[in-house]
């Protein structure tokens, strides 16, 4: 399925700032970071595009690591008591760049709402 930046990143093809790996799931920092702190947590399966392509039969326990991942790195990252967000854009009006599910962990700074 879907190969993508993040395929090679997974893959250490290209270099990338690595916050927390396990057998599941890798997280590392944004490019383009829009806060001190903005990590981006996946699956290192690439069969999910989307969180429309989630289905909970398949899925759940990974979803479930990814937030014990998100909580994990947001701990380790000093942001868990301040407060962070998390983000899955889904699709062109969400701005979605990647078609690898992705999950934005936003921290550090005071956010918005609604977001734009
Ligand atoms: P989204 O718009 O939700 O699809 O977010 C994709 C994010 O991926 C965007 O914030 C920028 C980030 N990104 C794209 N290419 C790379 C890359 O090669 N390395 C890293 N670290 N982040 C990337």
């Amino acid at each position: 399925m879907g190969e993508t930046i993040f395929s090679k990143i997974i893959r250490k093809e290209i270099p990338a700032q690595i916050v927390f790996e396990n057998d599941d799931i890798l997280a590392f920092r944004d490019i383009n970071p829009q806060a001190p702190v903005h990590i981006l947590i996946i699956p290192k399966t690439s069969e999910i595009e989307s969180t429309r392509d989630i289905d909970s039969k398949k899925h759940s326990q990974l979803l479930g690591s990814l937030f014990d991942a998100a909580n994990k790195i947001a701990k380790d990252l000093g942001v868990s008591e301040t407060g962070f967000r998390l983000i899955l854009n889904c699709g062109p009006d969400a701005g979605q760049e990647v078609y690898h599910l992705h999950m934005h962990l936003f921290g550090g700074r005071k956010m918005n709402w609604p977001p734009g």
